[in-house]
C-alpha cells in the first residue's frame, strides 16, 4: 500500500491523527515522519478544551517499533504456550487456519468454533466486524458474550431506565454544584479525552468534589475536599444507607419520585426496615462499609441539598459480585434527588462510563453496523441458555448469544458433558489478550491447551501470542486508516495512516479479507478502506472531508451540553421513559418475574461472595481489586520501556498490613490464593485502606517453573464466577499477602 495519508515516504512531514487507544480518550497526535519513519509525537497545543495526549499517546513511536512485534506470520515449533515459533509466509498462515476451521466445522459442527474478541483500539473498521462477517458467511461460529467493563451498569440501566444511554456529555460537569467521585477517578482513566478538564473547571467555579474509594486516587488528591474511604463490594449499602437518611429527614424529592418512577414504596419499605426488620441506617452501613457513619449521612444531606449534583458512579464498584445492585441503588438515589434529566446533575447509569462511543449525537452508518462493514447471519449463533441472557439479548443482542466469555475457559474443560452446549475445539483470538485479562488465568491456560487449535491476531507477542499454534501479525493505527468518536464528546477522528505498515504486518480488515478468499469468499467487502472511513465521516455529520482528513478531527458544535432524559423530565406525557411502565423503575415487575436470584426487584444490599466476612477470609484475609492502571491501556503498552520507566507493577498494600507481615515498601511479596500465586513488589501506602490491596491488571503474564507468576498479571487470583445479570466479578477476590523469605529472595527476578 504505497498510498499513505500524505503520499509521503521519502522526506519530512507531520501527520495529524487521532490515538485511540482503549482508554476512551481519542486525543489528537500530530506524528512528524522522517524518510516513513516515525520520528516525533506532539498533540494538541490548540484552544481549550484541547485534545491533548497523555504519555500512552506520546509514547506510540515505542510501540511502533517495539522489540516484541510481531511483525511475521509465524508458526508454532514448541509446546503450545512456550513462544517458540518459525517464521512462515502468509500463503501458509491462512490456509493453516482456513484448513482448520474447515475441519473442525466438518468434524464437529460450525459453533465448535470460538471467536474471541474484545476491542483492540475504539475504532470501527479494523475491528470485529470483518471477521465476523468472514467467518459467518464461511459456516458460522461461537461467539462470545459478556461485557467485561460494565456489565452490571449496563443491565442495571437497562433494568431502571430502558436503555444503554445514560450519559451526559463531559463539558455538562461544569454546570455541577457537588460532584461525587464515587470509584472514579478520570484523572487515570480518561473515558473522554477532557473529563478531568472538565472536573477542573467545575472545581475552579466553587463545584464541591467528594471521593468514595478503597484508595486516595490522585483524583481525589487533584480535586477532592473529602475522601471517604470504603471496602470494596459493598457500595450498596452506603447508597441505601444515604437513601435512608434522605427518607428519614424528608430531603428527597418527593415530586419528582412521585411523577418519574416505580416502585418508590416498596423500596422505602426495604430501606426503612418495614420489609426485613432491620433500618438501613448510617450506623448499619458503617459495619459493613467501614466509611464512618457520620460521613454517610453527612454526604447524603449534601447529595440531597446541593443542587445539581453529579453522582458519577463508576463502574468498578459495580465490576464486583451483585455488582447490579449498587448500580440500580445509585440511579434510584439520582432519581431521589432528582438529578435525572437536569444540568449539572447525572442519572448515574452506566455503561463505559455512560459513553458509548459516539454517543449521544447521531452515529449514521456506524449505528447500524456497530463495528466494521456489515454483519452476516451465523449459521452457529445461538442465543444463551440463562435466563438472564434470554432478557438482555432481547434488548441489546450482542449481550447474550454463544458462550459467556467468563466461562469459556470452563466450557472448553468440561465441553457438554459438564453441562456446556458445545465441546469447543477451535478458537480464534483477534483483539484480545485473553490470557492476561480474563478471570482466573490458570484455567484459561489450561483451556488453551485443551484446545485442537489457537490461531491468534496479534500486534506483540503477547503472553496469548505464545498459546497460538498460528500467529497472523496485525499492525498498529498508524499503519491504517480508520474512524473513531469521542466518549462523552460530541466528537469525530480520522485515524490517518502515517507510515507504512512494517514488516508483514497487515491490517485487521486486510487479514479478514484475505482469510476469506481461503474461505471461498471472494469479496468480503466491495469498497476500499479510505472509501469506507470517508462514508463513516459522511454518515457522520462531518461536512468537509479533506479538513477532516488532515487536521484529523472534528468537533461537532451541539448548541448546549447534551443532557439525557431531557425531554422524559420536561415533558413526561410524551416522552415516557423506555422501560414497560414508561418511569424509570426502581421496582423492576420484569425482574420479579423472572425471579433470578442475585437480582431482586428492587435494589438491595447482597453480601458479595469472598468477603471479608466469608469464612475463607480467614485464610485469605484481604480483599483484592484490580484497578486500570495508568501506564497500559488494558494489558497494552506493558512493554514500553518509556512508560515501564513511570512506575512499576506494584501490590499496593496499606502501611498497616504491611507491618503486620513486616513487608517494607518496595520489598519483593507473595500475592496468593487458592486459585494462583504471583511474586510482585509492595508498595506499601497510607493511599489504600487497611484489609485491601490492589494489584493493577493488565501485566503480562510470565510463569516460572512452578506456574508461579513474576510478571505481576491480577487474573492469577480472580475467579470467572459471574454476577447474577452476567457480569465479571473481578473486584471480588480474597487473597493473602506474605513477605518472602531471604531464602526465596535470591531466586527473585526484579520487573
Ligand atoms: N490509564 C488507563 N485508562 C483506562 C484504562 C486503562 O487500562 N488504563 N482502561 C479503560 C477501560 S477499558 C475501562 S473499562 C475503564 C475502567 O475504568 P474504571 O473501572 O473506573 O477504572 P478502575 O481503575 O478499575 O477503578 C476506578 C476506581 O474505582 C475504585 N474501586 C475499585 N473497586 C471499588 C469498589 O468496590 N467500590 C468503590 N467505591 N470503588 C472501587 C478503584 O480504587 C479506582 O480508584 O478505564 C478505561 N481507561
Ligand atoms: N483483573 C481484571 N481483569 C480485567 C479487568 C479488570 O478490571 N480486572 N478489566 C477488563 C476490561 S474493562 C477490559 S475492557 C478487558 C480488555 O481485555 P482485552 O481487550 O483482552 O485487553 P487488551 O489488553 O486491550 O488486549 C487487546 C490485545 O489485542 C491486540 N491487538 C490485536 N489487534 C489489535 C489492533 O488492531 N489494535 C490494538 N490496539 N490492539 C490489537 C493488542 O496487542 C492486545 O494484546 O480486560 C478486562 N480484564
Ligand atoms: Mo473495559
Amino acid at each position: 500500500m504505497s498510498d499513505t495519508a500524505n503520499g509521503l515516504t521519502k522526506g519530512k512531514k507531520v501527520v495529524s491523527t487521532v490515538c485511540a487507544s482503549h482508554c476512551g480518550g481519542s486525543c489528537l497526535l500530530k506524528v512528524h515522519v522522517k524518510d516513513g519513519v516515525i520520528i516525533r509525537i506532539e498533540t494538541d497545543d490548540g484552544e481549550e478544551p484541547q485534545l491533548r495526549a497523555c504519555w500512552r499517546g506520546r509514547a506510540y513511536r515505542q510501540r511502533v517499533y517495539a522489540k516484541d512485534r510481531v511483525l511475521y506470520p509465524m508458526k508454532r515449533i514448541g509446546e503450545r504456550g512456550e513462544g517458540k515459533f518459525e517464521r512462515i509466509s502468509w500463503d501458509e498462515a491462512l490456509n493453516t487456519v482456513a484448513e482448520q476451521l474447515k475441519q473442525v466445522r466438518d468434524t464437529y459442527g460450525p459453533e465448535a468454533v470460538v471467536l474471541m474478541m474484545v476491542t483492540g483500539d475504539v475504532h470501527f473498521l479494523h475491528q470485529r466486524g470483518p471477521l465476523i462477517k468472514a467467518l459467518s458467511l464461511s459456516g458460522g461460529f461461537t461467539p462470545v458474550w459478556g461485557i467485561t467493563s460494565f456489565h452490571q451498569g449496563l443491565s442495571a440501566s437497562l433494568c431502571n431506565y430502558g436503555t444503554i444511554h445514560t450519559a451526559n456529555t463531559r463539558n455538562d460537569l461544569v454546570n455541577s454544584r457537588l460532584i461525587i467521585m464515587w470509584g472514579w477517578d478520570p484523572a487515570k482513566t480518561i473515558m473522554g479525552a477532557n473529563t478531568s478538564w472538565y472536573v477542573a473547571r467545575s472545581r475552579e467555579a466553587g463545584c464541591r468534589i467528594i471521593s468514595v474509594d478503597p484508595q486516595y486516587t490522585n483524583s481525589a488528591a487533584t480535586f477532592a475536599e473529602q475522601w471517604i474511604p470504603i471496602r470494596p463490594g459493598t457500595d450498596c449499602a452506603m447508597l441505601l444507607a444515604m437513601a435512608y437518611v434522605m427518607i428519614n429527614e424528608k430531603l428527597y424529592d418527593k415530586n419528582f419520585i412521585n411523577t418519574y418512577t416505580t416502585g418508590f414504596d416498596k423500596f422505602e419499605n426495604y430501606v426503612t426496615g418495614k420489609e426485613d426488620g432491620i433500618p438501613k441506617t448510617p450506623s448499619w452501613a458503617e459495619e459493613i462499609t467501614g466509611a464512618p457513619a457520620s460521613s454517610i449521612e453527612k454526604l447524603a444531606k449534601m447529595y440531597a441539598t446541593i443542587k445539581p449534583a453529579a453522582l458519577m458512579a463508576g463502574i468498578s464498584p459495580g465490576r464486583t459480585a451483585y455488582g447490579e445492585q449498587y448500580h440500580r441503588a445509585a440511579i434510584t438515589l439520582a432519581a431521589m434527588a432528582g438529578n435525572v434529566g437536569v444540568h449539572g446533575g447525572d442519572a448515574a447509569g452506566r455503561a463505559w462510563e455512560s459513553c458509548f462511543p459516539g454517543y449521544p449525537y447521531k452515529m449514521g452508518f456506524i449505528e447500524a453496523t456497530f463495528a466494521g462493514p456489515g454483519f452476516a447471519p451465523n449459521p452457529a449463533e445461538k442465543p444463551a441458555h440463562e435466563k438472564v441472557a434470554a432478557y438482555f439479548g432481547k434488548k441489546v443482542p450482542f449481550l447474550a448469544s454463544g458462550i459467556h466469555c467468563s466461562k469459556l475457559a470452563d466450557a472448553i474443560l468440561k465441553g457438554k458433558a459438564g453441562g456446556y452446549p458445545v465441546d469447543y475445539k477451535m478458537i480464534y483470538i483477534a483483539y484480545s489478550n485473553y490470557v492476561t485479562q480474563w478471570p482466573d488465568l490458570n484455567k484459561v491456560v489450561k483451556a488453551l491447551k485443551a484446545l485442537e487449535f489457537v490461531a491468534v491476531q496479534e500486534q506483540f507477542m503477547t503472553p496469548t501470542a505464545k498459546f497460538a499454534d498460528i500467529l497472523l501479525p496485525v499492525n498498529t493505527y498508524m499503519e491504517r486508516n480508520d474512524f473513531t468518536v469521542g466518549v462523552g464528546e460530541a466528537f469525530v477522528g480520522r485515524i490517518n495512516q502515517v507510515i507504512e505498515p512494517l514488516g508483514e504486518s497487515k491490517s485487521g480488515l486486510q487479514i479478514a479479507i484475505e482469510l476469506a478468499k481461503y474461505l471461498g469468499i471472494d469479496k468480503l467487502v466491495d469498497k476500499d478502506e479510505q472509501e469506507m472511513v470517508d462514508e463513516y465521516a459522511q454518515g457522520n455529520m462531518v461536512p468537509d472531508l479533506e479538513k477532516f482528513k488532515k487536521e484529523a478531527t472534528y468537533k461537532i458544535k451541539l448548541s448546549e451540553p447534551y443532557v439525557v432524559f431531557k425531554d422524559q423530565i420536561k415533558d413526561p406525557a410524551n416522552n415516557p421513559f423506555p422501560t414497560p411502565s414508561g418511569k424509570i423503575e426502581i421496582y423492576s415487575q420484569e425482574l420479579a418475574e423472572m425471579n433470578i436470584p442475585g437480582f431482586p426487584p428492587i435494589p438491595k444490599y447482597i453480601e458479595t461472595w469472598e468477603s471479608r466476612k466469608d469464612p475463607l477470609a480467614r485464610k485469605y484475609p484481604l480483599q483484592m481489586i484490580n484497578t486500570h492502571f495508568r501506564r497500559r491501556s488494558l494489558s497494552q503498552f506493558d512493554s514500553i520501556p518509556w512508560l515501564r520507566e513511570l512506575e512499576y507493577q506494584p501490590v499496593l498494600i496499606s502501611s498497616e498490613d504491611a507491618r503486620a507481615r513486616n513487608i517494607a515498601d518496595g520489598e519483593m511479596v507473595r500475592v496468593f490464593n487458592d486459585r494462583g500465586e504471583m511474586v510482585i513488589r509492595a508498595r506499601v501506602t497510607e493511599r489504600i485502606i487497611p484489609g485491601v490491596v490492589d494489584v493493577p491488571h493488565g501485566a503480562w503474564y510470565d510463569p516460572d517453573k512452578k506456574g508461579v507468576d513474576r510478571g505481576g498479571c491480577a487474573n492469577m487470583l480472580t475467579s470467572d464466577e459471574l454476577s447474577p445479570s452476567g457480569g465479571f466479578a473481578y473486584n471480588t477476590v480474597l487473597v493473602q499477602v506474605e513477605k518472602i523469605s531471604d531464602h526465596g529472595r535470591a531466586q527473585i527476578r526484579t520487573v
